[in-house]
């Protein structure tokens, strides 16, 4: 018995993997090994023989068990340690660069975004709707006649109806206003928003594509007037041009306000470019008004107990302005080259501490 136990002992000690050392195993202790078939055999011998034979035969299993799981241990340990030496990472290394393979984003987006975060430190929350309309939230809502030429063929995309179907045809929204009057259905007033999205007008020339963007406001409250509306657009457009910015009205005519105004901002034409908040120049951005009292109704607010204003303006022009982008056209050929040049890295997103 002293010699199979040295000799399993020894096997055990040289078994240098886990499956070396399951065969070791198999062949001693396992159901078919030496160790067991010998205790097998116990049941044919005497009792007094048994009787020295069976402790024997345990203690031997026994020792080859410990030393079983001690080399079982031992090769863990080893492995592990050998996993540690292989597997290590330097967290101390720079980042890899992504270099030109990060996208950028796109001037319109960023101007979007630029807005919105002006107008969110104001306190307006954005509102959005569907790019296709009925005819009723683009132009009945709003105090458009029917005869009003917006309502033309020739500026109005119309999804027209199959044959036979004699409901009034949708239209691609024309401007955002649809929106404040779902939002005003919706919500009532008071209300503070600013709608930003993408608007279609059959129009393509120089300045003009079929698809632009606008931003538009709503200020509803008991009594609200022009003289929050030209504060609002003062703080709005020093905060988007980063300096003191004066603006001037003139009276307009729109049918969804009245009175209404267009509103210049102060710029300087030198040397074919244009600087804003400087010189003695004016240029046109932006119409506004107090909303019409035929447009409060429809939106189911009632204009003997409320009164505000609403502004609209094109954030594809205040962006060539803002970052001297000369053709508009250019926005949308989606050129890499220009998108390169002109887009913005997408891990500075505006922020007003951060300075828009
Ligand atoms: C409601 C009531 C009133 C929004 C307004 C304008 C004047 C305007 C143009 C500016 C440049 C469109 O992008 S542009 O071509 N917009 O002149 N927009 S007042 O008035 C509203 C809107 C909604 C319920």
């Amino acid at each position: 018995m002293d010699d199979v136990k040295e000799k399993y002992l020894a096997q055990i000690a040289a078994a240098g993997t886990e499956s070396a050392l399951e065969e070791v195993r198999l062949a001693a202790v396992g159901k078919k090994g030496e160790v067991s078939l010998k205790m097998r055999e116990l049941g044919k011998m005497s009792p007094e023989e048994r009787q020295t034979a069976g402790p024997a035969l345990n203690a031997l299993k026994d020792a080859i068990n410990e030393a079983l799981a001690a080399r079982k241990a031992a090769l863990a340990d080893a492995a592990l340690e050998a996993r540690l030496a292989g597997e290590w990472l330097d967290v101390t290394l720079p980042g890899r660069s992504r270099g030109a393979a990060l996208g950028t984003i796109h001037p319109i987006s960023q101007v979007w975004e630029e807005v919105t975060a002006i107008f969110a430190d104001m306190g307006f929350t954005v509102a959005e709707g569907p790019q296709i309309e009925t005819d009723w939230y683009n132009f009945d809502a709003l105090n458009i006649p029917d005869h009003h030429p917006a309502r033309g063929e020739m500026d109005t995309f119309y999804m027209h109806r199959a044959e036979g179907d004699d409901r009034p045809p949708h239209v691609l929204r024309t401007h955002t206003s649809p929106v404040q009057i779902r939002s005003m259905q919706d919500k009532g007033a008071p209300i503070r928003i600013i709608c930003p999205g993408r608007v279609y007008r059959a129009d393509y020339d120089q300045t003009h594509t079929p698809m632009f963007h606008q931003v538009e406001g709503l200020v509803i409250d008991r009594d609200t007037s022009m003289a929050n509306l030209k504060w609002v657009l003062e703080e709005f457009f020093s905060a988007f041009f980063g300096r003191s910015v004066k603006t001037r009205f003139r009276a307009s005519h729109f049918p969804f306000t009245e009175p209404s105004a267009e509103v210049d901002i102060q710029c300087s034409f030198e040397g074919g470019t244009v600087k804003v908040g400087e010189g003695d120049g004016w240029l046109e951005v932006l119409g506004s008004g107090m909303v019409h009292p035929h447009v409060l109704r429809s939106g189911g607010v009632d204009p003997d107990e409320w009164q505000g204003f609403a502004f609209g303006m094109g954030i594809d022009r205040i962006a060539m302005l803002k970052y001297g982008i000369p053709d508009l056209r250019a926005f949308f050929d989606s050129d890499l080259r220009w998108l390169r040049h002109y887009g913005f890295s997408p891990l500075q997103v505006p922020t007003l501490y951060g300075g828009v």
